[in-house]
């Protein structure tokens, strides 16, 4: 048996999630085209056989602005410890720059081994992927470099036997039917927040938070919360049309998840500042 685990990074936006669920089979973490989708850690599990992977999907890195955005990158910084190996991701329809290059420094340093993956190559004419190619390579001392389409599973393959194939001999660290470990009202919370972010625009989407306040057989409950009164009106739009569609989006998700119908009851609530705020960004898991 062989299985460890994988830190997943790069900048805001370039596909992380989007390829942590194709590696791994199935939806483990909400993707969306917002930077900073992802605000929290999360493990996606891959089994095969003989082996078990688990990647570490993260926020992308970025210079903290408050104390969300803050505890974004600590969750960052800390979550490169005792893993067995980086993967770093690139978009390659981005000049690669100094961001990338201060990601670099930071993962080249670990000591561990850095499997690049210049993703989004589906948007790309062959020519332009070769010297995006030839410049992820000047990042630095990288394992192995992979050009894929998290989106259309161009070469996806090819990086999880690379990945795989990083693996020490060890333990399952999950119950094989395990995906993520994300608690069930985190995951709901979280295809809420996917719907929402969707649906909004410019400050909004990272003005949005969700929280589940109760899953009782076919009832599910949760709280929108944003942090002003304009916001609030956005997010229940014209006669409550747009909560109305973050639900009927959300909700075939939810059923998929629970492996039932369900009843989403949806509130929309003013959290002032709520993203500077210590205690609810702790009771938000953030
Ligand atoms: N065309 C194309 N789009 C992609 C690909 N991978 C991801 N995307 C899109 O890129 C956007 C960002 O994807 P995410 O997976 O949320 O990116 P992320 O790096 O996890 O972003 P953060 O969590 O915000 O740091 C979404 O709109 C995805 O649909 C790809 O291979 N090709
Ligand atoms: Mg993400």
């Amino acid at each position: 048996m062989h299985s460890g685990f994988v830190a997943v990074a790069g900048r805001p936006n370039v596909g992380k999630s989007t390829l942590v669920n194709a590696l791994c089979g199935g939806k483990v973490a909400i993707v969306s085209d917002k930077p900073q989708t992802t605000r929290r850690r999360i493990f996606g599990i891959a089994n095969g056989d003989g082996y078990q992977l688990v990647l570490a999907d993260l926020p992308g890195f970025q210079r903290p602005r408050d104390p969300l955005t803050e505890r974004m990158q600590r969750t960052v910084d800390s979550s490169f410890e005792d893993v067995d190996a980086v993967l770093f991701v690139l978009d390659a329809r981005d000049r690669i720059g100094a961001g990338d290059r201060f990601i670099a420094k930071r993962v080249f340093g670990l000591g561990v081994p850095v499997v690049i993956a210049v993703n989004k190559i589906d948007r790309l004419k062959p020519g332009h992927i070769a010297s995006q190619m030839q410049t992820a390579s000047q990042l630095g001392q990288f394992h192995a470099l992979h050009p894929v389409s998290a989106k259309t599973g161009d070469g996806v393959g090819e990086l999880r036997e690379e990945l795989v194939g990083l693996l020490p001999e060890g333990p399952l660290y999950f119950p094989p039917e395990q995906r993520s470990d994300l608690s069930v009202e985190t995951q709901v919370a979280e295809l809420v927040r996917e719907q929402a972010l969707r649906l909004t625009k410019e400050e909004v989407p990272h003005a949005v938070s969700v929280e589940v306040e109760e899953i009782e057989d076919a009832f599910v409950r949760a709280a929108i919360l944003v942090e002003t009164d304009s916001q609030k009106q956005i997010l229940v739009g014209k006669g409550g049309s747009m909560v109305r569609q973050i639900g009927t989006r959300a909700r075939p998700e939810i059923e998929a998840l629970l492996g039932r119908k369900v009843f989403l009851e949806l509130v929309v609530k003013v959290r002032p500042k709520w993203r500077r705020d210590e205690a609810t960004l702790e009771r938000l898991g953030l």
